[in-house]
């Protein structure tokens, strides 16, 4: 076809539009700074019709993920599976017949993490060469620890082109949020020679309520800015959410080890008397005082 394209009996008309990349996480003014990256789409259209009606191709190419796979599809039917090279680009030719198609592009990273899916909806004419450029697939993204308490962190790490610079967004969606708590915040990440992302978050460094987070990516080179990643959440919980050991546990296990014996009895006998005991299950019945009463409710649940 290159060859007719090419001929010189054809006068050609280029038609050149730009189209904004719709992203779908905005609403705050970072991203929308950031989300100037355009997509390029480029038909060619023969002036008069030739003898014979040249086929109609679409040509994709952009970024996605180093050494790993893109799956374009045509509303919902696999066209083409590509291997990207080592600095993540594709590029990549189908001959469709004439229509309007919602196509798909979606990469799994080398790692089998599969990222945002990306669409796009094309009139294709009969004849026409169809060429989208400057696709730039969100950065991929996991979490390890989706509950995190004091001193706890999570990770969320993924892959993108590499040593790109990558823009972590965490939003803090709790409705409750403390007055002058940033509901946003932006953190960088930089993208290792493999592209992949790494970044670590403290709890001790978040208030408690539940986080979203989700990344893009800037590729080195022309600055260009992906498209969003999927969205994680995580909770930031206080010590008292945690997993209480002596849950489901009898009365009289003071030490909450599944049995109630010696060993409980000597820990009421250190808080024999006492009013407020450090361990509050040592006054069993609650009634505000470890003595004779919370021994006979011991030996009743005694395990030996
Ligand atoms: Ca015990
Ligand atoms: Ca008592």
């Amino acid at each position: 076809m290159s060859n007719h394209l090419n001929s010189s009996n054809y006068n050609f008309k280029l038609i050149y539009l730009i189209i904004p990349l719709i992203v779908l996480v905005a609403g705050y003014s970072f991203v929308s700074a950031q989300a100037s990256k355009q997509v390029t789409v480029t038909a060619v259209v023969p002036e008069k019709p030739p003898l014979e009606e040249p086929d109609t191709i679409i040509i994709f190419s952009g970024i996605a993920y180093p050494s790993s796979t893109v799956t374009i599809s045509r509303d919902a039917s696999v066209i083409s599976v590509i291997t990207t090279n080592s600095q993540a680009h594709f590029q990549v030719q189908a001959t469709v017949d004439p229509g309007t198609y919602t196509f798909t592009i979606v990469g799994i990273d080398s790692d089998g993490i599969e990222g945002k899916i990306s669409n796009f909806t094309l009139t294709l004419s009969e004849g026409t060469t169809t060429t989208i450029s400057g696709i730039f697939l969100g950065p991929t993204i996991t979490i390890d620890n989706t509950s995190i308490g004091p001193g706890e962190t999570t990770t969320l790490n993924g892959t993108t082109v590499p040593s790109s610079e990558v823009n972590v967004t965490l939003n803090y969606t709790a409705a409750a949020a403390a007055a002058g708590d940033p509901h946003i915040a932006v953190h960088i990440a930089n993208a290792d020679s493999n592209g992949r992302w790494l970044q670590l978050f403290n709890a001790d460094d978040l208030s408690v309520g539940s986080y979203d987070a989700n990344a893009q990516a800037i590729e080195p080179e022309n600055q260009s800015v992906s498209e969003t990643s999927k969205t994680v959440s995580f909770d930031v919980v206080t010590g008292e959410e945690e997993p209480d050991e002596c849950d489901g546990m009898v009365p009289g296990d003071l030490n909450c080890d599944g049995y109630v014996n010696l060993v409980d009895f000597s820990i009421l006998l250190f808080y024999w008397n006492s009013t407020d005991p450090a361990n509050p299950r040592a006054d069993i019945n609650s009634d505000g005082l470890v003595e004779i009463i919370d021994f006979s409710i011991m030996l009743y649940y005694w395990t030996g």
